[in-house]
Order: C-alpha cells, then structure tokens, then sequence
C-alpha cells in the first residue's frame, strides 16, 4: 500500500490569538486537500483549543511535546494522557530545539526523547518523533552515527514492532532548521534511504516499507515539490513556513 503523505505545521513558540485566528481561517478556506496528504498542525499548549475548536475536521492538532511521565506532581507539563483525553492523536516528540536545550535549560537526551515517544503510544498518540545530526556532526562525518545509532536506536529500543505503526520519523537536520539552508533532495533522500534501510534491519521489513519518514528543515513551497518526489520523503515537518499561507502550497505539493 502507498504510504500517505504527512505535512504538519510546527508552529514553534509563535502566534497571537489573532494570527492564530488567521492562520485557522487560511487552512479552513484553502479548498480540497490532496487525498494522499495527511495534514498535522502544532500549535503552542496555549492555543490549542482554540485551533482544536476552528479548524477543518481534515486537519489534526499535535501538541509540540510532552511529558515523559504522566498525571502528578510535575509542574508546567502536559501528561500524554491528557492529550488523548483531550480528544487530540498526534505529539511531537525529540525536536532539535528541545533536544538542545534553551533558556538555560538542559536538553532531553535520546533515552528520554524514546521514553516520551513510549508513553505516548501507550496513551494512544501519534507520534512525529525527531531525528537529526547538527553541522558538526556532519561535517565530521557522523550523520548516519548520529540519527541511526543515536537517536533512532535509543526509539527502536523502547519500541514494541507493533508500536512502530504510530511512528511517523522527522528528519531534520539541524544545520537546515531555520536557517534558510534546506537539505538539497539527494542529501535528504540518502538519509530518508538509510533510515528505511536500518529500520528493515533493526525492526522488520515491513514496519520500514510501512513507516512515514518526513523531512524538516526550510521547506518552502517552492522546494516541496521536489523534495516530496523522492522516494523516501513521505512529507514534511515545516517549521517557519507554517505560519504563512505558503504552507497551502506545500501541502498542495505533494498531489
Ligand atoms: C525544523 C522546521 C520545523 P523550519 O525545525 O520542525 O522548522 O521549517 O523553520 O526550518
């Protein structure tokens, strides 16, 4: 069976109520999406009912994180539980951003990105886990270190086979998140490739035929199209691009 493209919308730390609003208005008056895209936007905690209420009934509301552990004495988080009670399916889990920290606070490392990733199946979430090596790190050769045995092994370990199923991987390199830089197409699908190709080994065939690698980092409407005709690049995480009408393009893309 093909796999369905995912586009989601990281809406990162940004909106006011009004831009909110707009944004809900853009997506609820951008006509037919294409049949084989499954769209996912993520906004801040804080709008998320708001969106959850306005929005198209064909767009799913992700949170950006959430906690590893669940209901109790854990102040500022948001249990995995509480997103399903919420009537919500889908969690971002192991951004770079959060993944380095910022603020001054310490950054989650791969076990406990695996943890969440954990918790939230077992809530009945989605999960668009994240993956990615920083300029360094490629630039000293290590990006498939990084991803596969890094961050990827660290998932597969918490993982059942089964529970692959609610596992959309983000590929996002870090040198390309923001920064203008996208990965160019054979440098996203080479990864995209090697990550399918651990996944058979270190899984099972079938979950990596099955699972939806998506790329991130400066997608843009006039990069998705190419970007989404490589044969492992089964959509996008698109961080800045979502918060403008730009992100209809994107979605429309992948048709
Ligand atoms: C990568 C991406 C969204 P941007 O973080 O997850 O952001 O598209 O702004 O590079």
């Amino acid at each position: 069976m093909p796999r369905k493209y995912v586009i989601g919308g990281n809406w990162k730390c940004n909106g006011t109520v009004a831009q909110v609003s707009d944004l809900v208005s853009t997506l609820n008056k951008a006509g037919d999406f294409p049949s084989n895209a499954e769209v996912v936007i993520a906004p801040t905690f804080l709008h998320v009912p708001m969106v959850k209420d306005a929005v198209r009934s064909d767009v799913n509301v992700s949170l950006q994180n959430c906690s590893v552990d669940s209901f109790g004495a854990y102040t500022g988080e948001i249990a995995p539980e509480m997103i399903a009670d919420f009537g919500l399916k889908w969690v971002i889990t192991g951004h770079s951003e959060r993944r380095t920290g910022f603020g001054g606070q310490a950054g989650e490392t791969s076990e406990i990105v695996a943890k969440k990733t954990k918790k939230a199946i077992e809530a009945g979430l989605t999960v668009i886990a994240c993956v990615g090596e920083s300029l360094d790190e490629r630039e000293a050769g290590n990006t498939l270190k990084v991803v596969l045995e890094e961050h990827l092994a660290a998932i597969a370990d918490a993982l059942s086979q089964e529970q692959w199923a609610k596992v959309v991987v983000a590929y996002e390199p870090v040198w390309a998140i923001g920064t203008g830089k996208t990965a160019s197409p054979e440098q996203a699908q080479d990864v995209h490739a090697s990550i399918r190709s651990w996944l058979s080994d270190k899984v099972s065939p079938e979950v990596a035929e099955a699972t939806r690698i998506i790329y991130g980092g400066s997608v843009k409407g006039s990069n998705a199209g190419t970007l989404a005709d490589c044969a492992d690049i089964d959509g996008f995480l698109v961080g800045g691009a979502s918060l403008k009408p730009e992100f209809i393009d994107i979605i429309n893309a992948v048709e």
